[in-house]
């Protein structure tokens, strides 16, 4: 499924707007995410300069999505404490998040579970939140993730 579907899904109740946070350290696989999304060529993608936010207009409803490099073990601990600082974040408080443990893929991935322990996803409470393996690069497991999303805007406005 394509971004534009998800946004038409989302947007089926047209005066409710749905914003998506896409968040991640540098090299996360931020942007291979949204050019798969929109179904565009992930052949050349390049660094992003600043921040890689993905705004969608559609009621009030927020959602971070946290994209992890499972494979960059060296920096777990730095993209936990970037998580936590999310999560503390005022503004963004009670917002669920969709962390995509991404490059599953590679040989080297640590599987989502060792990703969630390792980051003490279990300690959330204040909020919905779902880890979903994923890889950007081939697309595998990021419908499963982006049906959460619809599932949580949709349980949110009931
Ligand atoms: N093997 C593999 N490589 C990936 C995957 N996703 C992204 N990559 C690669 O990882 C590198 C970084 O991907 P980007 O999409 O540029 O990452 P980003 O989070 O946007 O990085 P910044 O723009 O620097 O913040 C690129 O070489 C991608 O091809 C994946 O699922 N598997
Ligand atoms: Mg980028």
């Amino acid at each position: 499924m394509g971004l534009l579907s998800i946004l038409r899904k989302l947007k089926s109740t047209p005066d409710q707007e749905v914003r998506i946070l896409l968040l991640g350290l540098d090299n996360g696989g931020k942007t291979t995410l949204l050019k798969q999304l929109a179904s565009e060529d992930i052949s050349h993608i390049t660094p992003t300069q600043g921040f890689n936010i993905k705004s969608v207009q559609s009621q009030g409803f927020k959602l971070n999505i946290y994209v992890i490099d499972s494979a960059d073990r060296k920096r777990f601990e730095e993209t936990g404490q970037e998580l936590a600082e999310l999560l503390d974040e005022e503004k963004l408080s009670g917002v669920p998040v969709l962390i995509f443990a991404n490059k599953q893929d590679l040989l080297t991935a640590a599987p989502a579970s060792e990703i969630a322990e390792g980051l003490n996803l279990h300690t959330i409470r204040d909020r919905v939140w779902q880890i979903q393996p994923c890889s950007a690069l081939t697309g595998e497991g990021i419908q499963d993730g982006m049906n959460w999303v619809c599932k949580s805007v949709n349980a949110k406005r009931k």
